[in-house]
């Protein structure tokens, strides 16, 4: 392990890495620290040239040793032609993380996680969540032998998602209020109770995160010119903006991408505050969106998020539903990739940035499809309804294909 120490994001405050610690006496969350000339000097260049990705090809860059895994990473980074030149960004790649063990991005973060929660040698580990987040870390706490409970906004939370929390067996809380105040809730649970927090205020969880970047770096073999995330906590858009620091921080780089979040309409706090130009997060009080994954007004990883953004000259737009949902349905029938609505807000987020001049034609735009569209099937089934059934007879049924040849 290569890793030193952890510093606070606003005061540089500085801690141990075995302290069971989420944020600084100032109350600002905490970064990871490596001591990046040992890396560098470790690097064996044509094995990590040759080895193909996973989250744990980069254990050199990861805060705890692997402890368990469900196979995470690896996720194909697809060109999408068509669709590019659709939207006037030809160089358009998908990086679809819904092909992860539990169809979502947050696996990267949970294998690393739960192996430093058994690292430090817990037995508990708890989470709040839109939905993803429970998903992933009930299923790295089965494979790992733990007690997992997660705390859920009740009645917003996917389908899919909920089914998932259940059937790995993870103590489900649904709470009558919205992610921000379940949030709050789960952090004062692991304080009082001894259980691990991993939210994204534990900053060895984003570690795992930042692996995206790693990915992209190898399967590009060079650093893309802009990224695109949605954006609800703001931890994964910090932790793919320092995936590429580090890659430049070894030498293997000297580019960093532009680093673009998007948001939706009705849940934008991060938008708000960079348009304000404001040193305060502009709370969103009461944040509504199809896209429920990303449903977030009081974002914890506010510091963060928009120090990714303003220092690799980046900005962060907000889409609205009906946008999302079109992106959702263009990318499915275009590419055949089916994303969940959050995952959609950022092509919805790309087309809006060409509209805008924003980005360029020439430009290598790489979109981050975080989770998979079965999480979320009814916002599908809901908008497209199930055509009538036909008889079992040849003429009906020729009768109705010819319709739509
Ligand atoms: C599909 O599961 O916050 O900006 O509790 O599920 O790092 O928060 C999910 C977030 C984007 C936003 N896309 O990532 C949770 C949760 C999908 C997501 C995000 C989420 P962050």
């Amino acid at each position: 392990m290569y890793v030193e120490r952890l510093v606070c994001v606003n005061c540089g405050n500085e801690f141990s890495p075995d302290d069971v610690v989420y944020e600084c006496r100032c109350g600002s969350l905490l970064d990871v620290v490596y001591d990046y000339e040992e890396i560098k000097d470790h690097l064996d260049i044509q094995k990590f040239r040759k080895t193909p990705p996973t989250v744990w090809k980069y254990a050199d860059f990861l805060p705890a040793p692997k402890k368990v895994s469900l196979g995470e990473g690896g996720t194909p980074l697809l060109p999408c032609k068509r669709l590019g030149e659709m939207l006037s960004a030809p160089s358009l790649y998908i990086k679809n993380e819904g092909q992860n063990p539990t169809g979502s991005f947050k696996d990267r973060g949970m294998t690393v996680g739960v192996s430093k929660a058994l690292t430090l040698g817990f037995g508990m580990v708890a989470c709040a969540s839109t939905g993803n987040t429970s998903a992933s870390l009930a299923a790295y706490a089965a494979r790992a032998g733990m007690r997992c409970f997660v705390f859920l906004p009740a009645g917003k939370v996917a389908a899919g998602k909920l089914a998932q929390a259940l059937i790995y067996g993870a103590e489900v809380i649904p709470i009558d209020a919205n992610f921000d105040v379940c949030l709050s809730i789960v952090r004062e649970v692991c304080r009082e109770a001894g259980i691990y927090l991993l939210n994204s205020v534990n900053p060895f969880r984003l570690e795992g995160q930042k692996t995206i970047a790693f990915e992209i770096f190898d399967q590009l073999g060079r650093v893309p010119d802009t990224i695109v995330v949605p954006v609800g906590n703001g931890g994964n858009i910090f932790a793919i903006w320092k995936g590429f620091m580090e890659l430049r921080e070894v030498g293997l780089t000297d580019e960093v991408p532009r680093m673009i979040g998007v948001q939706a309409e009705g849940a934008n706090p991060i938008v708000r505050t960079l348009v304000a130009g404001s040193r305060e997060l502009e709370v969103v009080e009461r944040p509504e969106t199809v896209a429920t994954a990303i449903r977030i007004g009081r974002p914890v990883n506010w510091m963060k998020t928009l120090r990714a953004i303003r220092e690799s000259g980046g900005t962060a737009i907000s889409v609205s539903d009906d946008e999302i949902l079109r992106a959702q349905e263009i990318l499915a029938r275009v590419e055949g990739i089916f994303v969940e609505p959050a995952s959609a807000a950022s092509l919805a987020g790309l087309k809006k940035l060409v509209f805008e001049g924003e980005v360029e034609k020439d430009e290598t735009v790489v979109c981050i499809a975080t989770g998979h569209g079965l999480k979320d099937p009814s916002v599908v089934t809901s908008r497209i309804s199930l055509p009538e059934p036909v008889p079992p007879n040849m003429d009906e049924v020729f009768r109705r294909i010819r319709t739509r040849m």
